[in-house]
């Protein structure tokens, strides 16, 4: 049988990755769209590479940009793809405000470019395509959970951005027949989720502290309530939306919500430490109340959690809570982690990777800090 053929813009982040490899293992044809970068951008894709040079290789990488219609196209035609996979953005929320108008141009555009590139090479019937729209399109709050028919109302260049993209897939969909999905994925993390997202920041440097590495964490907003998952469970749905009998959009979300304090007092809980926190907003600040790990040698009453208010946003999306009970009901959607586990996976990983860096610290080496 012919395998099928795949092309994933966004290759080299968190999504692409996995995503990645799970269709090689579905025996797929797999492309991906890398950046030209000046340092190597392929850590998260380096174990599946395969040289080039040698017979029956399944996984190739192309350099492209959103931002450039040619190149997509030129590709798109090299390729012929069943399926595409749009998870290629400037997907961090808080950098969309520096950033506004390339945002608009990456996540916006560059979705309006790959359909047109289907278009104007005639692939209309053949490849079907998955666009990566988010949970921030709801921004303030409307009704809570939010669906598939929840009202948008975007708080962010970002949303803003992808609110275009989501659109403009639904009218190439209606207008040209093309079969153009929309997940409207919720926050999904893992072990190896971009350093500046909020859960592995936490999980980095409570990893950090816990060896001795880092005094304190500085965040944000603490209030924030998320709907957190596992992104291998989230990449497993966007294949199922390719495979179901209808082109539609989905919503993919775990149903529940945390704050961001509570998600730092779990991370702090996994190494066996109990958090109190006293004051509010910029003012508060997280303690060591107890620790109950001999491993780790954390001073009671330590000062671990501080605010930095340049971590607040100018305008913030306050609670995210999603239902996915058509996903659920019409494509089976059952997801294997729920957030204790989420947490242990993020957590037992960067506990290896900071005790990495422990010992080159111990052997003389300095090593990097990370304060975003
Ligand atoms: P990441 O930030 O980890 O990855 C983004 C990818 O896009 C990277 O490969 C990045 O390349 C690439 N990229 C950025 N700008 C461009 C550009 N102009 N041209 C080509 N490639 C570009 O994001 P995730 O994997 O977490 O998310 C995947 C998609 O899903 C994104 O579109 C995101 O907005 C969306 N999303 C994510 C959610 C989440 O919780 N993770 C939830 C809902 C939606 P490089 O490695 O070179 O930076
Ligand atoms: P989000 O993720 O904006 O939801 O977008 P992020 O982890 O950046 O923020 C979540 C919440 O945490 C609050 N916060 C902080 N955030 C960061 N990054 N750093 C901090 O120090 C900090 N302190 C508090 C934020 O204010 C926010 O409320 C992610 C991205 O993956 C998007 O691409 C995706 O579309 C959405 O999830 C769904």
């Amino acid at each position: 049988m012919q395998k099928k053929v795949a092309l994933i813009t966004g290759v080299t982040g968190q999504d692409g990755a996995y995503l990645s490899e799970f269709l090689l293992k579905k025996n797929y044809e797999v492309h991906g769209v890398k950046r030209r970068a000046s340092l190597f951008n392929t850590d998260r894709i380096d174990h599946l590479y395969q040289d080039p040079h040698e017979e029956n290789i399944n996984f190739f990488l192309h350099y492209g940009d959103l931002t450039d219609s040619t190149n997509l196209t030129r590709i798109i035609q090299e390729v012929q793809p069943d399926e595409i996979y749009n998870l290629a953005a400037m997907s961090h929320v808080h950098v969309s405000f520096e950033t506004p108008e390339y945002t608009a141009n990456a996540d916006g555009l560059g979705t309006l470019r790959i359909l047109e590139a289907i278009r104007i090479l005639g692939l209309e019937k053949k490849t079907k395509i998955y666009q990566a729209s988010t949970s921030e399109l709801y921004g303030k709050v409307q009704e809570v959970p939010q669906t598939e028919t929840t009202p948008f109302y975007p708080r962010s260049p970002y949303g803003v951005a992808k609110i275009y993209a989501y659109w403009i897939t639904v009218n190439y969909r209606e207008a040209y027949g093309l079969f153009a999905c929309n997940g409207i994925l919720f926050n999904h993390e893992s072990p190896i989720r971009g350093e500046t997202f909020v859960t592995r920041k936490i999980t980095r440097a409570t990893s950090r502290i816990a060896l001795g590495l880092q005094d304190k964490i500085y965040l944000g907003n603490l209030n924030a309530q998320r709907d957190w998952g596992h992104a291998k469970d989230y990449i497993r749905m966007m294949w199922m939306i390719l495979q179901a009998d209808k082109a539609e959009d989905w919503v993919i979300a775990t149903g529940k919500t945390t704050s961001i304090r509570d998600f730092v007092k779990m991370c702090f809980s996994y190494i066996g430490v109990e958090l109190e926190f006293k004051g509010s907003d910029s003012n508060e600040k997280g303690y060591i109340k107890a620790c109950n790990n001999p491993e780790f040698q954390i001073e009671i009453g330590k000062e671990v959690i501080a605010i930095d208010d340049k971590y607040y946003r100018p305008t913030e999306v306050d609670l995210l809570i999603g239902d996915a009970t058509k996903a659920k009901e019409k494509l089976g959607w059952v997801p294997e982690y729920d957030l204790d586990a989420l947490v242990k996976d993020m957590m037992s990983s960067d506990i290896k990777l900071m005790q990495k860096q422990q010992y080159l610290k111990d052997g003389g080496y300095k090593i990097k800090n990370y304060f975003e």
